[in-house]
């Protein structure tokens, strides 16, 4: 596919506000964000398409956060102005010479209008919201391909940039040894995977300890971190400097699964390390201890997490650095 439409384009601007009945028209929240800016932001007038995802936000003023929308408007695509991308069509061509594939962001939201990024399994039901509807959907023009229980093969993994494991406890059978070699081959050509537990099933580590198993990562039996007094329980102790980290001080975590074994640690709660990156080949993997990250709540209810930009920061160091990298707006939480 060559071109994007103007219309795609606009969508893309207003998605951030999708939260909000009115749409693209709260130009006031993005208008001090990014500085990317420039050019007004006023995508607004677009009108609302995007908001399929009704449930996302009830509430919530600030839409995931106060995300800055608008920032950029359509059509506005300049070229290093540090928040949007540098091109303007995903067509697996580097238009601008700079390097990059497909750096396109013309909502200057931080993720990658391009983006290839799909998910296993089916999201968790015990928050609010799913970040792969609500959010991910309206920052990007693909939004996430929904793989839930699809064989992995590797023509099927080939059309991913990154791959999101959701609860593959309910996929009704367990991954094949053709399926998890798929997987790892994947990986070693420049894939990016994210793992993803606590979604509550007894035998829920299963299947995803299947698929982590060649890269020496997976999680532990012992659950950590039970919910106490309704909310989630804050992460705090980070693991240095490493860019899935900046600009994170705290994330929350219920009822989670330590993570064990390779790669480096990251992140660490009651004594358990609950996140892991990992590089294998050309590819990256980042093995999270929870799923309370994936529901839309964490960010609406919590100012005081930055989950919003952990999944910008997630999703952009799992994305192959050649191809769809664009620049993370400053100011998001
Ligand atoms: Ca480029
Ligand atoms: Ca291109
Ligand atoms: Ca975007």
């Amino acid at each position: 596919m060559g071109w994007v439409p103007v219309g795609q384009l606009l969508r893309v601007a207003c998605i951030g506000v999708a939260l909000q009945a009115a749409a693209c028209s709260s130009d006031g929240d993005g208008a001090s964000t990014s500085g990317g800016s420039g050019d007004s932001g006023d995508s607004g007038d677009t009108g609302d398409t995007g908001d399929t995802s009704a449930s996302a936000g009830s509430g919530g003023g600030d839409d995931f956060g106060g995300i800055a929308v608008g920032a950029g408007g359509a059509g506005s695509i300049s070229s290093g102005s540090g928040v949007t991308g540098n091109e303007d069509s995903c067509d697996g061509v580097d238009n601008d010479g700079n390097g990059i594939i497909d750096d396109v962001d013309a909502g200057g939201d931080g993720v990658c209008d391009c983006l290839r990024i799909a998910t296993l399994g089916e999201p968790g039901r015990w928050g609010d919201g799913d970040v792969f509807e609500a959010w991910l959907n309206k920052r990007s023009i693909n939004g996430a391909v929904d793989l839930n229980d699809a064989e992995l093969t590797a023509e099927e993994l080939s059309k991913h940039q990154v791959i999101v494991v959701q609860d593959v406890s309910v996929i009704g059978r367990a991954y094949s040894s053709a399926e998890v070699e798929a997987l790892s081959d994947w990986i070693a050509k420049g894939g990016g995977l994210m793992t993803l537990i606590g979604y509550g099933d007894p035998d829920e580590r299963e299947n995803v300890n299947t698929l982590l198993e060649p890269l020496g990562v997976g999680y532990d039996e012992q659950q950590i971190l039970p919910r106490q007094g309704g909310s989630t329980i804050p992460i705090t102790e980070w693991g240095g400097a490493h860019p899935v980290l900046d600009g994170i001080q705290a994330v929350g975590v219920d009822t989670g699964y330590p993570v064990a074994g390779e790669g480096t640690t990251l992140a660490t709660g009651d004594g358990y390390d609950v996140l892991k990156a990992l590089e294998s080949g050309d590819g990256r993997v980042l093995v999270w201890g929870d799923e309370w990250i994936t529901y839309n709540s964490e960010w609406v209810e919590h100012p005081d997490y930055q989950v919003e930009r952990f999944w910008l920061n997630a999703i952009k160091w799992l994305t192959p650095a050649n191809e769809c990298q664009v620049a993370i707006p400053p100011n998001i939480n």
